[in-house]
């Protein structure tokens, strides 16, 4: 297999453009699932996929892909490349764009060179993989490998109160029914790491063998408003300080547990929310993961108890919502090893790891043998417009996937 090499530039080039899509005034970079700016990501980059010549397709729940076939290749099931364009609010620019652009980059550099493999190459850009606007995260991918019906997802009503179908259609990527690749022949996706691993032990290249399970929920507990001032302490059903209590509760218990387990409360609402009156009302999200599906569910059973006493002690109700639940997943170990293999012949260090972060191949791991491929993240950061990852490992990290997906490719 000859070494080929991607075209470094136009790589780097298309992720800082692409990042430049969707800023706010205030040049914070937000593309939510199906919004105007994930409308301007998604077109732009269609457009490099017509420029390359590929054959696009979206299908109803919005995931677009740029398919690359010959003649000798037609009808076989296509090596899938994928990852997604969506962000979360005030985003880095690497988090999902570093695959798609990738495969692209993989897809032009071998059809430049003139390759001819046994498998069409396909790139996906999943919609709402980060789940932010709408629940579940991984909803296009779990769509597309059958986890979750269509018509379910498109019906889906977001935190805005939009309903996902129709700001789909709204922005013009309501795919017609029947567009569909089938079953991969096998799934890579490349992503930034998001955590301190590979950069902690300079090594440029993570092999990841699983990804953790991950529990999302959306708690309400209900008190009773009162004057802040009139209201002696004894005699309040405060929601507020219930909600920091459980907030204060997960923490603890996560940092105290000597296991991988993390707990987190990203969004919280106080009712009717006014400096002088007692909080009758807290709604905020809770988002357990754990790489062994016991742990997790006991993390989750611990909560309902904690809720269940916490309702009895201070007079309260409490009711949760189920927004999202996978169980852990195991990636493809032939594939794992073959990453190792192609790392180690452009003389790159690699790490088996886990992924603590959900991905679109936790879903296409349903349907066919999927692996991925994590370069570093400087400190370790990601959702968040500091996210970086040096040029070098991007690069790496792609001609890496190149040398992967021309021996996946070939039989
Ligand atoms: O939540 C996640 O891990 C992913 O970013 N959707
Ligand atoms: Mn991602
Ligand atoms: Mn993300």
């Amino acid at each position: 297999m000859s070494v080929l090499s991607i075209d470094a530039e136009r790589l780097l080039s298309r992720i800082r453009d692409l990042g430049e899509v969707g800023r706010d005034g205030n040049g914070r970079l937000t593309r939510l699932a199906a919004s105007e700016a994930d409308k301007s990501g998604r077109d732009r980059l269609v457009q490099w996929l017509r420029d390359a010549d590929l054959e696009i397709a979206v299908d109803q729940i919005g995931n677009i892909f740029g398919v690359w076939r010959d003649a000798g290749n037609a009808d076989k099931a296509p090596m899938l490349i994928g990852s997604h364009i969506d962000t979360v609010i005030d985003a880095g620019i690497y988090d999902g764009c570093y695959g798609v652009l990738s495969g692209l980059e993989v897809i032009q550099t071998l059809m430049e060179a003139g390759t001819a493999l046994a498998h069409p190459i396909a790139i996906a850009a999943f919609t709402n993989e980060e789940g932010v606007r709408y629940a579940p995260d991984m909803m296009g991918s779990l769509v597309y490998a059958g986890g979750l019906s269509v018509d379910e997802a498109l019906a889906t009503v977001g935190t805005d109160g939009s309903v996902l179908g129709e700001e789909l259609r709204r922005i013009g990527y309501a795919g017609a029914a029947g567009t569909d690749l089938g079953k991969p022949h096998a799934y890579v996706e490349l992503h930034v790491e998001q955590g301190p691993v590979l950069e902690r032990e300079g090594v440029p290249i993570g092999a990841v063998e699983n990804l953790q399970g991950i529990s999302w929920q959306r708690v309400t507990i209900e008190g009773v408003a009162n004057h802040a001032g009139t209201t002696p302490m004894a005699m309040r059903r405060d929601a507020g300080y219930a909600a920091a209590s459980v907030i204060g509760f997960l923490h603890d218990r996560a940092t105290n547990s000597n296991t991988p387990t993390v707990a987190t409360v990203g969004c919280i609402a106080l009712e009717p929310n006014a400096i002088n009156v007692i909080p009758s009302r807290a709604t905020f999200t809770v988002d357990l993961r754990d790489p062994d599906a016991e742990r997790l569910k006991e993390e989750e059973a611990a909560l309902a108890g904690y809720l269940q006493d916490l309702a009895a002690a201070e007079n309260m109700t409490t009711s949760t919502e189920r927004l999202a639940r996978f169980e852990p997943v195991t990636f493809d170990a032939r594939i794992v090893g073959l990453i190792e293999e192609a790392a180690r012949r452009r003389g790159l260090a690699s790490k088996r790891m886990t992924s603590g972060a959900g991905h679109d191949a936790q879903m296409i791991a349903r349907i066919a043998p999927a692996a991925m491929i994590f370069v570093p993240s400087v400190g370790g950061i990601s959702h968040n417009p500091r996210e970086h990852t040096a040029d070098a490992d991007l690069v790496a990290g792609a001609n890496v996937l190149l040398d992967l997906i021309q021996r996946l490719a070939a039989n």
